[in-house]
C-alpha cells in the first residue's frame, strides 16, 4: 500500500486514559474531544504487535457516538497494519458475542464499544474495552500497558481512506486491510443452540407458559429477537424494548429492581408471568425473575452450579466455581456438595480468565447481575436467561419452586447491595482509609447478636500467574457467618460510588421465607454505625437497592 494513504497525526497525551474495573469509561463529551479516542486506540496498537497482520473483532453496543467511534477505529486499523477486522452489521456487538468471535475465528484481539449499564446519548456515557486473544476483558497487566503508552504519546496512525457503510453486510477493503461486516447474531444463536435443549425449551414456550425478556433499547434487542422468536417459537411481544436506540430511549440500561421497574412489575399479581429476564447495555449482565420472586445473582450462580448436569452444554461434568469477592458465599456451599474447588475473586470479570483458560472452573459469577461460564470469557446475559430456562423446561418446576428447595437444602444466603453514587471523591477514600485503620481493633466488637469475628482489606493472588491484586474492598466477617464488604466503583464517572455488600445465612427452612429488608435491617445499621456513612455522607439512605 502506498503509505501516502496513511497519516501520521502529531497528538499530546492525556492523563486521565487508565481503565477501571471495566475498559475506559468517561462521558461522552471527554470522548468527543479531538485526538481522545484515536490516542487511547493507538496505545493499544503500541502495545498489541500482534495485531499487525492480524484479526481484530470490532463492535459495540450501539449507543450515541459508536457509529463515530467504529469508523475512526476502523481507519486507525488500517493505519496500523492490521490483516483483517470484523465487524458486526450497524456497529453492533454484544460483549459475550465480541469474547465469542474472538474464539471462534482466533483472533488477536478485540474493541468493545460500551459503557455498559451506564446510561449513554450525548449527556450520557461512553467506553472502550479490549479484549485478548482467549476471548477475555484484557488484564491489568495490558491496560497498564495502555495507560503508561497514552502518557507519552506523541502521534496517532490513521488511513485517509473512507471505512465502508457498516450497515452492510459483505466484505470490503480499506487499503491492504479486509473489512468483513457481518451479522452479529448469527455466530452466536449457533452456540447456544450448542450448548441448550432448543426442543425443550420451544415445547415449554408452546404449553402456555408467559415468558417476557427487557432488552432495555440495547443490545440484545436483535439477539432476544432472533433466538426467542425465531428459534424459540415466542411471540415477538414478548421482547420489551428489542431496538437498540443511542440512548437506550433515555433509560438506563441496568437490569436491577430499580432500573427494570417496568418488568419486575409483569411478574406481580394474579397475572404475573412465569419467567421474566432482562439484560443490559452491552449484554453480559442479567436479572432472573419468576412470578413474585426474583433470584439474586448470587443465587442464579449456585443453581446454574448445582442444575448443571440438567444442561446438555454441561452434561459431562464441570470444574470448578468462583465468585468475585462481594458475592455471597451461596455457590461455595454448593461446590463443597459436588465435590469441587471454589474460589473468590476481586471484582471485575477479568479476574476469571485465568481459572477458566486452565480449567479450573466452568461457571463464575458477580452479585452485579453476571453469570457466566468457560463457553466464553466474559459474563453472558442470553446465556444465563437461557441456562434458567432450560432448568424450567426440563424439571417442569417455577422459578419459585426451584429457589425454595436450592435453599431447603443448602441454605439461604440473604443479601443486599446498597449504592451511595456520585459522593465527593475526598470524603470516600477518606471512609475507606479509616475502615482499613480500624481492621485490627474490630473483631470482639459486638452490635447486639452480631460479633464480629475478623475483618481485612482483600487481597487476591491469582493461582496461575501469582499476580497479586491488593486493596480490593474491606471485608468484615461475623461469628454467624453474616459478611459486610464495603468498596469503592471502579466504573462510576461523577466522583465516587460507595458500595456497601451484606449477607447473611440462614439454615432453617422455616426462617428461609422472610422479607430481605427485615432480615438485613440489623446489618445495614452496624454498616453504617462502622463506616460512619450517614456522618461523612450527608446521606440518609442509598441511592440503589438490589
Ligand atoms: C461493576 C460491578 C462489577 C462488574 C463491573 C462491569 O463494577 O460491580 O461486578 O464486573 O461493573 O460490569 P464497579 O467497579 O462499578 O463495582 V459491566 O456489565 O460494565 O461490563
Ligand atoms: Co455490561
Amino acid at each position: 500500500m502506498s503509505e501516502a494513504s496513511i497519516q501520521q497525526v502529531p497528538t499530546t497525551p492525556f492523563d486521565d486514559q487508565r481503565a477501571g474495573t471495566s475498559g475506559l469509561r468517561k462521558p461522552v463529551g471527554v470522548f468527543e474531544q479531538p485526538h481522545y479516542l484515536e490516542n487511547f486506540v493507538q496505545a493499544i496498537f503500541d502495545t498489541r504487535p500482534e495485531l499487525n497482520g492480524g484479526l481484530l473483532i470490532l463492535g459495540g453496543d450501539g449507543r450515541f457516538y459508536n457509529d463515530i467511534a467504529i469508523g475512526i477505529i476502523l481507519r486507525m486499523a488500517a493505519g496500523n497494519g492490521v490483516g483483517r477486522v470484523i465487524v458486526g452489521q450497524h456497529g453492533l456487538l454484544s460483549t459475550p458475542a465480541v469474547s465469542h468471535l474472538i474464539r471462534k475465528y482466533q483472533a488477536q484481539g478485540g474493541i468493545i464499544l460500551s459503557a455498559s449499564h451506564n446510561p449513554g446519548g450525548p449527556d450520557g456515557d461512553f467506553g472502550i474495552k479490549f479484549n485478548t486473544a482467549n476471548g477475555g476483558p484484557a488484564p491489568e497487566s495490558v491496560t497498564e500497558a495502555f495507560f503508561q503508552k497514552t502518557l507519552e504519546i506523541d502521534s496517532y496512525r490513521i488511513h485517509t481512506g473512507d471505512a465502508p457503510d457498516i450497515g452492510r453486510i459483505g466484505g470490503f477493503e480499506l487499503g491492504d486491510m479486509r473489512i468483513d461486516i457481518i451479522d452479529p447474531v448469527r455466530d452466536y444463536a449457533g452456540m447456544m443452540q450448542d450448548l441448550f435443549d432448543f426442543d425443550a425449551m420451544r415445547e415449554l414456550l408452546a404449553s402456555g407458559f408467559q415468558l417476557r425478556f427487557d432488552a432495555m433499547h440495547a443490545i440484545t434487542g436483535p439477539y432476544a429477537r432472533h433466538i426467542f422468536t425465531d428459534l424459540l417459537g415466542a411471540p415477538a411481544e414478548w421482547i420489551l424494548n428489542a431496538t437498540p436506540l443511542p440512548d437506550f430511549g433515555g433509560g438506563h440500561p441496568d437490569p436491577n429492581l430499580k432500573h427494570a421497574a417496568a418488568l419486575v412489575a409483569l411478574t406481580r399479581g394474579e397475572n404475573g408471568v412465569d419467567f421474566a429476564a432482562a439484560s443490559d447495555g452491552d449484554g453480559d449482565r442479567n436479572m432472573i425473575l419468576g412470578k413474585h420472586c426474583f433470584v439474586t445473582p448470587s443465587d442464579s450462580l449456585a443453581i446454574i452450579t448445582a442444575n448443571a448436569a440438567m444442561i446438555p452444554g454441561y452434561r459431562n461434568g464441570i470444574h470448578g466455581v468462583a465468585r468475585s469477592m462481594p458475592t455471597s458465599q451461596a455457590a461455595d456451599r454448593v461446590a463443597e456438595r459436588l465435590g469441587i474447588a471454589h474460589y473468590e475473586t476481586p471484582t471485575g470479570w477479568k479476574y476469571f480468565g485465568n481459572l477458566l483458560d486452565h480449567r479450573r472452573i466452568t461457571f463464575c459469577g458477580e452479585e452485579s447481575f453476571g453469570t457466566g461460564s468457560d463457553h466464553v470469557r466474559e459474563k453472558d446475559g442470553l446465556w444465563a436467561v437461557l441456562f434458567w430456562l432450560n432448568i424450567l423446561a426440563g424439571s417442569g418446576r417455577s422459578v419459585a419452586d426451584i429457589l425454595a428447595a436450592h435453599w431447603r437444602e443448602y441454605g439461604r444466603n440473604y443479601y443486599t447491595r446498597h449504592d451511595y453514587e456520585g459522593i465527593d471523591s475526598g470524603i470516600a477514600t477518606q471512609l475507606m482509609d479509616d475502615l482499613r485503620a480500624q481492621l485490627d481493633s474490630l473483631p470482639g466488637q459486638r452490635f447486639g447478636e452480631h460479633t464480629i469475628a475478623w475483618a481485612d482489606d482483600f487481597s487476591y493472588t491469582d493461582p496461575i500467574d501469582a499476580t497479586v491484586s491488593t486493596h480490593q474492598g474491606i471485608r468484615i466477617g461475623f461469628e454467624n457467618g453474616s459478611r459486610i464488604v464495603y468498596r469503592l466503583s471502579g466504573t462510576g464517572t461523577q466522583g465516587a460510588t460507595l458500595r456497601v455488600y451484606l449477607e447473611s445465612f440462614e439454615p432453617d427452612p422455616a426462617k428461609q421465607q422472610h422479607d430481605t429488608r427485615q432480615v438485613m435491617q440489623a446489618l445495614v445499621d452496624i454498616a453504617n454505625r462502622v463506616a460512619g456513612i450517614r456522618a461523612r455522607t450527608g446521606r440518609n439512605a442509598p441511592d440503589v437497592i438490589t
